[in-house]
Order: structure tokens, then C-alpha cells, then sequence
């Protein structure tokens, strides 16, 4: 596979968000993009397998279920990009449906390197596929596959597994709205929603038995040790999953267990914690089924069909540009 690699300034970027997110007044927060460093990105692949995390699996289920039919709603000729492509596992269903009916370009959009190289290894097998891998913020890469498009060729956009539930409404309906500016009427995106569910069932999805999210969000603070000589203690913060009821989300914290300070040299600062006080990592906002129609149009699409799954609240839609 061919792979498009990041600009080597991401090294500064990390420093200054990290900087900004502990110096800000009120709440301390860290951007969750960070979350997803080669450590980060395997522990997610672990959660995404928990028995308390039903959302890929579920995205998994109605990919696989109705491929076919995804295929049929999207006319060829297509080249599919996938914002946040992950392993590249769930993909596989809908990428042979497309192979089968043509010779089919795959342009996965990731930060992390070595999921774009588990990506290539999951997905190589497939026959009539062409994969190049851009390692690159979701909108940037998404710029240059578009340039990429031969004529008459359609782009079929993937944004699956509820990623667009890190964003908070605005921001996602924002994004989307982007999405929509690269597209050509026409075009069309498959977005993947985790629907509201009981608050038992959303604590146990973020805060699972095992503690492998409170590892994914822990490591964050390992990244910030690696990366920028901090000299957190990881012992001295513990995983916190919150349920926000206004604004439709669970929330992970990094909760300080004593008042202490920590200091981090490349980023240039030294903080100070409150017993208690928090580090909001990220949240994962949830939807209702007609929220999501809203949402689409907003950011100028229709929403063609909403497939919705069975055993977790969770919906794949089809979302064609106006
Ligand atoms: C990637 N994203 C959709 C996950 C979610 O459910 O919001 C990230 C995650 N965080 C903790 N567990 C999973």
C-alpha cells in the first residue's frame, strides 16, 4: 500500500493543545484526537471486542447484513474514502461487495500509521481492490482523495463506528458540513450513529470490568510522559465515565486523586491539580433516530435510509449530497 505520511510538525501541535488544555480556566481538557497514539489505537481495538461495548460489533452486524444492498443504493462508478478507516475489519463486507461489482479504489484516512498498515494487512486480500492509505487529519486527506477522482467517478464517503459522536452537535453538524463542501451533489456518505440507551448500559460501555478503557484513557497521560517528558503519576488519576443528560453524551474524565503538581517540559508548563479536579478526555454523544435526519440536513445532505440494529441501539445511514 502505498501510504500519504503526516507533516512533522505534529510534534508541536501535540505540545500547544496540551499546553492550552491545562492552562485553560475551568474545566482542564485534553483533545480526545489524542487518545489514539499506536498504544491507544490497540487498546480501542481491545474495547471494541468487550462484551460491555456493543457499538462495533453492532456497526459490524449491519454492515455485513446489508452490504448488498448498500452497494445497489450507491451506483458505480465509486472510489470510497473511509474517515478513521481503525483495522479496516468492519470495512471488509462492504469493500468485496463493491470488488464484486468492480475494480474498486479504497482510500483509508487515519492518523495513526500502524492502523493504516493493520488496515493494508486486513484488507489486501480482497481481488479487484486498489488501497492507498493517507495518514492525515480526517478533512485534509479527504482534500486530496477528492483530487484524486477520475471523471465520472462518484466518491463514497465511510464515517462509520460513531466517531461523529466525539464531536459535540455543533461541531459535528459543522464537520459534516465540510464533508459536504468536498462532495459533488450526489456523492454520498455512510455515517454510523450510536443511538440513547440506558444509563446502566452506557456506564458499563465506558467504564467496562476489565479496565481497558480506563487504560485507553489513562495512556493519555503515559503519552504525554512519553512524548513531552511529563512527569505524571498515573497512579495519582483514575478513570472517570459521566453521563452529561443535557447534552446527550457520556463524558471520560482523568480524575486527580490529591492536590499535586506535574510538569511538562516540551510543552513548556508546569500544572497543578485539585484533589478531584478533572481532565475531560472525551465524550460520545448519542443520538435519536430522527436526530440524525436532522443533523443531515443541516449539513446539507438527505438521509436516504437508516438501517438500525437489533440488539444495540445503533444506526448505519445513508446520506446523499444535495
Ligand atoms: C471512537 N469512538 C466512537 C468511541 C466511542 O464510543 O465514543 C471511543 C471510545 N471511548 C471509550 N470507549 C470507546
Amino acid at each position: 500500500m502505498l501510504v500519504h505520511a503526516i507533516p512533522k510538525d505534529a510534534a508541536y501541535e501535540f505540545a500547544a493543545d496540551v499546553r492550552a488544555g491545562l492552562t485553560r480556566a475551568g474545566q482542564k481538557e485534553l483533545p480526545s484526537k489524542y487518545l489514539y497514539d499506536d498504544v491507544g489505537s490497540a487498546l480501542f481495538e481491545v474495547i471494541s471486542r468487550l462484551p460491555e461495548y456493543g457499538l462495533t460489533r453492532a456497526d459490524e452486524r449491519l454492515l455485513r447484513r446489508h452490504a448488498r444492498e448498500i452497494v445497489e443504493r450507491v451506483p458505480g462508478p465509486v472510489a470510497i474514502a473511509e474517515l478513521g478507516s481503525g483495522s479496516g475489519h468492519k470495512t471488509r463486507w462492504l469493500l468485496e461487495a463493491f470488488c464484486r461489482r468492480q475494480h474498486t479504489s479504497y482510500y483509508p484516512i487515519e492518523l495513526s500509521h500502524s492502523a493504516l498498515v493493520m488496515c493494508e494487512r486486513e484488507l489486501s486480500d480482497i481481488d479487484a481492490i486498489h488501497i492507498v492509505g493517507f495518514e492525515r487529519e480526517y478533512l485534509d486527506g479527504l482534500l486530496e482523495v477528492a483530487a484524486y477522482r477520475r471523471t465520472g467517478q462518484d466518491l463514497f464517503v465511510l464515517f462509520l463506528g460513531s466517531t461523529i459522536g466525539n464531536f459535540d452537535r455543533p461541531a459535528g453538524i459543522k464537520f459534516l458540513s465540510q464533508v459536504r463542501d468536498i462532495l459533488r451533489p450526489g456523492d454520498s456518505l455512510l455515517l454510523g450513529t450510536d443511538l440513547e440507551k440506558s444509563e446502566s448500559q452506557l456506564l458499563r460501555a465506558y467504564d467496562d470490568e476489565l479496565g481497558v478503557t480506563a487504560a485507553f484513557n489513562l495512556n493519555l497521560l503515559a503519552r504525554v510522559n512519553r512524548e513531552l517528558q511529563a512527569d505524571f503519576d498515573l497512579s495519582h488519576f483514575r478513570h472517570v465515565a459521566r453521563i452529561n443528560y443535557q447534552a446527550h453524551s457520556i463524558e471520560m474524565h482523568l480524575e486527580s486523586t490529591r492536590r499535586q503538581m506535574v510538569t511538562i517540559p516540551k510543552a513548556e508548563v508546569l500544572v497543578e491539580f485539585q484533589d478531584q479536579e478533572t481532565i475531560w478526555t472525551e465524550s460520545s454523544h448519542k443520538y435519536s433516530a430522527d436526530g440524525i435526519v436532522e443533523i443531515a440536513r443541516d449539513a446539507g445532505f438527505h438521509c436516504e435510509v437508516q438501517w438500525i440494529d437489533e440488539q444495540w441501539p445503533f444506526a448505519e445511514n445513508l446520506l446523499i449530497a444535495e
